[in-house]
């Protein structure tokens, strides 16, 4: 049974013949309790289906419910977040997921023992973040590396606005944003932006069409943000952080123009901005649903572009030449819209050559592709246990 909070309220004073919801329970025996007893920001339950006699409720996490075992029949969550039952202490065998929708659930089974309160639907089963490894690299690729310990590393934001770094040791992760990252539209990195050899994160707000940089800490958190685009680049359908194409060994940002389709360069500057902007692509460029700055992926020394054709499923190389992109190259004949996060951080398999990473939306699994030196990728290979949903980016 799921009744709505208010809906169940309204149904009860009227049975009761009460004319104001806050009289509710006024006339029944002591000790009588009422869904509207259960506060905002709690959890509560019954033992029986119409939320009289006491009233169990908690803010946080319960492993065990003493004299609550077994108990609950109805329940309701009130917290900002998941409320997630299980049938054993200590979060053992995972039961239900609630939401805080204002509804109740009757627990017909009587079997729930513990009880896990939590932001994100995620964590009723693991953690926040999706799990990540990576090698050791024999270089610096100079990108995909916040924490500068050569090994590739992602940066996730989860449901609730969250962002977190998976530095690719253990499948761990730590939280470096504590909200307010869904204000955002486009978030993207490639090397180091404000000069201090730290990779840097750049990032759009979707109300203002601002451009924000986050300076990298080198230890996988971010700074104090600048601005860096006044407004505008909501004008821009995509961006893409990109590495040096200019050939000043400064960091560059490309976007796609929506009502033109045109790509723009903005070179990095020795200030930390970008400067003035200039054409390297004439138009089609909406035609692309998935831009990735991968590095030199070809190995002739300068940092190359992936690009996903919305239409055909193609993935495609664009050689970086001297302050443009060169005739495109075929590295995937097809299949690549069912890969909706293109994640290009360096080199993960330790060997020295730039790969790609790519989450797949029908399993949420995460899959590696190796790159060859040449341009192209070698076979995909699938990571962890598709636990790569339920966020809202990686980058
Ligand atoms: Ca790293
Ligand atoms: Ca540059
Ligand atoms: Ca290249
Ligand atoms: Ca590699």
């Amino acid at each position: 049974m799921r009744t709505p909070l208010f809906r169940r309220l309204a149904a009860t004073a009227a049975a009761l013949g009460l004319t104001s919801l806050g009289l509710l329970g006024a006339g029944a025996a002591p000790a009588q309790a009422a869904v509207s007893d259960c506060p905002t920001g709690y959890f509560c339950a019954w033992a029986n289906t119409d939320s009289t006699g006491s009233m169990f409720k908690t803010q946080s996490s319960k492993a065990t419910l003493g004299t609550w075992d077994n108990k609950f029949r109805l329940i309701i969550n009130r917290t900002p977040g998941f409320a997630c039952t299980f049938d054993e202490p200590n979060y053992e065998d995972g039961a239900g997921r609630y939401g805080n929708d204002g509804y109740t659930t009757t627990i017909a089974s009587r079997s729930v023992s513990s009880v896990k309160i939590v932001r994100t639907i995620r964590e009723c089963e693991g953690p926040a973040y999706p799990y990540w490894i990576s090698e050791t690299s024999p270089k610096a690729a100079g990108f995909g590396d916040m924490n500068g310990d050569r090994r590739a590393d992602v940066l996730v934001r989860d449901l609730v606005g969250r962002l977190w770094f998976l530095p690719g040791v253990d499948g761990s992760g730590r939280l470096v944003g504590t909200g307010g990252w869904n204000t955002f539209n486009a978030m993207v990195r490639h090397g180091d932006f404000s000069r201090d050899n730290r990779e840097d994160v750049i990032a759009r707000e979707a109300a203002t069409g601002k451009l924000w940089l986050y300076p990298g800490t080198g230890t996988g958190g971010l700074g104090t943000r600048k601005l860096i685009g006044s407004g505008g680049w909501n004008t821009m359908s995509r961006i893409a952080a990109f590495g040096d194409l200019t050939g000043d060994a400064r960091s560059d940002l490309l976007a796609v123009e929506k009502s033109t389709g045109k790509l723009w360069l903005y070179p990095g500057t020795s200030t930390g901005t970008l400067g003035a902007r200039k054409l390297i692509g004439t138009g089609g460029w909406n035609g692309m649903n998935a831009l990735a700055g991968v590095g030199d992926m070809n190995g002739d020394g300068r940092a190359d572009l992936y690009a996903r054709e919305a239409s055909t499923g193609k993935l495609w190389l664009y050689p970086g030449k001297a302050g443009a992109l060169g005739a495109r190259v075929l590295v995937g004949s097809g299949g690549w819209n069912g890969m909706p996060t293109l994640i290009a951080n360096g080199d993960w398999s330790g060997d020295g050559r730039p790969d790609l990473i790519a989450t797949n939306a029908a399993d949420g699994m995460l899959y590696r592709y190796a790159g060859t030196g040449r341009g192209g990728l070698g076979a995909g290979d699938w990571l962890g246990g598709g636990d790569w949903q339920d966020l809202n980016g990686a980058f």
